[in-house]
């Protein structure tokens, strides 16, 4: 037989695969159809392992869901815009465009070569204007709705490179390149009101709890943290402002000894003008990180203000703090303390000597804590007209009693923030606005889409060419031709995977941003990618459906509501117990492995190696396990040869356990990778079946059989190693195509097992009837006709002496 050379097969069948475009995906209503996705790449230079893990996950379910006879689209595109763009702009002298365009070349042929059965004519890269300017167009829609505006946010500011850095380029509170000390920025930016789709996004999740990990769930459900509670209004007792807060606690309203604001507060600010203590601590507090776990861990500090407000129950006087630890996106930006039941505010207390008041005794009667807050419910003391009530009911009856005197409300908030998406960077989509004196931020108009990035630029610095470019920023005011400014920030690439797996459906609609196809593809049916994805991807691509449902691109139905039905989240590749990774030096070139042992290989490897989900130890040896098991399947079909006979109209008993192994094989493999994705019992099954088959190949009274046995063997290998079951096909005689012909199914006849019925003699007397496999083996049988209840009743207070088999007929059991 020839000899088994993955190089020269897999370029073989990917080149027939590529001429008769099998894996184009046509839109066809009467056919079920099957999307499957897994998170497009970054297009950093070279595939790594977890991507060919990711990949080779997807194309497994594709290919499978293709056998079973769905319509499968599965696409392929990148995700180009970002940051190292610029970085290897920097440090190479290129242009950012040209090095993600020769990236993304050297990739797509890696990916082809995995043999992955992709729909290459739907291949999309956000970088280009056929796509972005359909981005562009959504954002003049929503800001056209009021789901996009513009506020003052803080930010990394590199004061010697004198540009905004993103979080990633901060190391240790310095710049990456300049080293200076970052400080934090107010600068205007625009957001999206992801908040105005929050009690949708939480509701929504119920709805994928049999698609997605509870896991990812979970980590939504947190982070768009819905907390209800009530806004509490203090009133100032010389001025006529009011301070606002949320609380989640109103049972504690009566324990309340002092106000703390955010010392971006406007009240804060107000109060500095006339306070140089205050006016160095808001100082002060600007050169802190703006990352939100940052503020958490430093030390609390504050300083008064000045202000007194008013309780809104006693009228009692309340001193007015400004605190580190208050965050102005959060709630009001103002906290009504309560040192007794709230853990920060206690340490401030302790620190300032402020008042502490505790309200809540523990309904078992047990002590307050003596030297930290007591945060748990209980029953209200030193609480007036609300002493005795459970906290529970004390929130209720407290709120009530506000919104009565019109001194507070139920409110529920939410830890979800509006969307910043500006991102004072060049390699990114343009954001399609002209800011003019007279009218304002104006959006481009629709016909002067899209608003092109030049892609020919030089960067000398981190700073974007763009605010230096008048030719770009340099335009008329749409709205009253006046000269005004073109926006230059960019927006941040999340934006750009937010919807790339809706323009699959439609990827050269020049007309709209999504047509009619969205609606037959969506949703995807099955998405892979990696957890790290939990929350802003997964989160940020939710919202968009929503957006885009919204904006009448996609119809509003509850299929359409989510953009992805089921999500599997692979696990890591690991190598010595380590994530594999550049900076730990640890990584295995996927090129060099395929290189030496084919694509196949590689594939079976990393699909064997562990369950999807779980983190994957690269091993030598079971790449050489996997390769070897390749060879002899390829040894095995071509020593067969030639045509499968039919089979015969009665089997012997051991081409029955044979073909009976066949199909369970069959009924095995199905079972694991239907709606779920246990690849290496699957596997293990096929490697046993080729085990059992290769015993059986020298005996010609098995030929039919084992013909069967191979065939199946190749079909059920095609998801994993789509190659050689594509060269091995046709060496069994097949001509139709394996990756359309419909996946096996289980033989119900041959899956039955033969049994046999046996009298069962005690010394020679008929005692009871036995029902055993055809196959049984001799010692099996004995133990069964021992155990018969009918010989029992003969065996007790004797010894067997001798059991005899009369093969098919009876056993004889000789006792005295
Ligand atoms: C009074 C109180 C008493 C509170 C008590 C807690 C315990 P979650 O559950 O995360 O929503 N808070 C409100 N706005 C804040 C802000 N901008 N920065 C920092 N903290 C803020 O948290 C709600 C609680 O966090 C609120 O309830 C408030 O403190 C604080 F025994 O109000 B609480
Ligand atoms: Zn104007």
């Amino acid at each position: 037989s020839p000899d088994y050379q993955p190089e020269r097969i897999e370029s073989e069948v990917q080149a027939a695969w590529a001429e008769k475009a099998l894996y184009r995906a046509v839109e066809d209503p009467s056919r079920e159809k099957f999307y499957c996705l897994a998170m497009f790449p970054y297009p950093s230079g070279q595939l790594h392992m977890g991507h060919v893990r990711n990949y080779s996950i997807g194309d497994v379910i594709a290919r499978y869901q293709r056998m079973k006879g769905r319509n499968v689209l599965q696409p392929m595109g990148w995700d180009a815009f970002g940051l190292p763009a610029e970085n290897a702009a920097l440090k190479h002298g290129v242009a950012p465009a040209a090095w993600t365009y020769s990236n993304i070349d050297h990739m797509r042929g890696q990916l082809k070569r995995l043999g992955l059965s992709y729909d290459w004519s739907r291949e999309i890269a956000t970088c280009k204007p056929e796509y972005y300017r359909w981005e562009q167009w959504l954002f003049v829609q929503l800001f056209k709705k009021g789901l996009v505006y513009q506020k003052k946010a803080a930010v990394n500011w590199d004061p010697v490179d004198q540009t905004v850095l993103a979080n990633e380029q901060v190391v240790d509170g310095r710049g990456w390149r300049s080293g200076a000390v970052v400080e934090r920025r107010e600068i205007t930016q625009w957001f999206m009101k992801i908040t105005d789709y929050a009690e949708e996004l939480l509701a929504d999740l119920d709805t994928l709890k049999d698609g997605w990990p509870e896991q990812v769930l979970t980590m939504q459900r947190n982070w768009i943290g819905r907390s209800e509670g009530a806004e509490v209004r203090f009133a100032l007792r010389d001025q006529a402002s009011v301070i606002k807060v949320f609380t989640t606690r109103p049972d504690t309203l009566m324990g309340v000894t002092y106000l703390a604001l955010a010392p971006e507060h406007p009240l804060a600010l107000a109060a500095a003008e006339s306070n140089p203590a205050l006016a160095a601590f808001i100082d002060a507090s600007r050169h802190t990180q703006v990352a939100e776990a940052a503020i958490e861990t430093q030390e609390k500090q504050g300083v008064d203000t000045g202000l007194r407000a008013l309780h809104p129950l006693t009228g009692e006087e309340l001193p007015v703090w400004v605190a580190n630890f208050v965050l102005m996106g959060y709630g009001e930006g103002a906290v009504m303390s309560v040192p007794a039941h709230d853990q920060r505010d206690y340490e401030f207390a302790q620190k300032y000597a402020l008042p502490i008041k505790p309200v809540i005794q523990p309904a078992d009667g047990a002590q307050l804590p003596q030297d930290a807050a007591y945060t748990g419910p209980g029953i209200l003391v030193n609480s007036g007209e609300f002493e005795g009530l459970p906290s529970e009911e004390a929130k209720q009856r407290i709120t009530a009693t506000l919104e009565a005197q019109d001194r507070g409300r139920k409110t529920v908030n939410f830890r979800l923030r509006d969307w910043g998406i500006s991102r004072q960077r060049y390699w990114g989509t343009p954001i399609p606005m002209i800011h003019c004196k007279a009218c304002g931020a104006v959006p481009v108009p629709e016909d002067q889409l899209p608003v092109m990035l030049p892609e020919d630029v030089v960067l000398n610095g981190p700073r974007s060419p763009l605010h230096d470019d008048s030719s770009f920023y340099q335009v008329d005011c749409p709205s009253c031709g006046a000269t005004a400014r073109r926006e230059t920030d960019t927006m941040d690439t999340f934006v750009e995977s937010s919807w790339y797996y809706a323009r699959f459906a439609c990827p050269d609609q020049d007309q709209k941003m999504l047509d009619e196809r969205a609606a037959y593809w969506l949703p995807v049916d099955q998405y892979v990618g990696g957890v790290e994805h939990a929350v802003l991807h997964l989160l940020y691509a939710r919202f968009f459906n929503k957006l885009m449902r919204d904006a009448g691109l996609l119809p509003s139905d509850a299929p359409h509501d989510e953009p992805f039905a089921k999500l599997l989240t692979q696990g890591m590749v690991l190598k010595d117990g380590a994530k594999m990774s550049k900076s730990k030096g640890n990584t295995v070139d996927p090129q060099a492995l395929i290189d030496r042992y084919g694509a196949d290989t590689a594939r079976l490897f990393i699909l064997f190696a562990a369950p999807p989900e779980q983190s994957l130890e690269w091993s030598d040896e079971a790449v050489e396990g996997a390769h070897r098991f390749l060879k002899r399947v390829w040894r095995q079909v071509h020593d067969f040869g030639g045509e499968i006979p039919p089979l015969p109209a009665a089997l012997t008993t051991e081409a029955a356990n044979l073909r009976r192994l066949v199909h369970q094989t069959i009924q095995k493999v199905s079972s694991n990778l239907d709606g779920r994705y246990h690849f290496n019992p699957a596997i293990a099954a096929i490697m046993e079946l080729s085990n059992a088959l290769s015993k059986a190949q020298d005996d010609p009274a098995l030929r039919a059989v084992v013909g069967e046995g191979l065939k199946a063997m190749v079909q059920l290998l095609a998801p994993f190693t789509p190659h050689i079951s594509e060269a091995l096909w046709r060496t069994l005689g097949q001509s139709n195509e394996l990756s359309f012909a419909p996946w096996p199914e289980a033989d119900p006849a041959a899956l039955e097992r033969q049994t046999l019925n046996l009298v069962v003699q005690v010394n020679g007397k008929l005692r009871d009837r036995i029902e055993v496999p055809a196959d049984a083996e001799e010692a099996s049988i004995r133990a069964a006709a021992l155990a018969s209840p009918g010989a029992q009743r003969f065996l007790e207070g004797v010894s067997v002496r001798k059991v005899i088999l009369v093969p098919g007929k009876l056993v004889n059991i000789v006792a005295s």
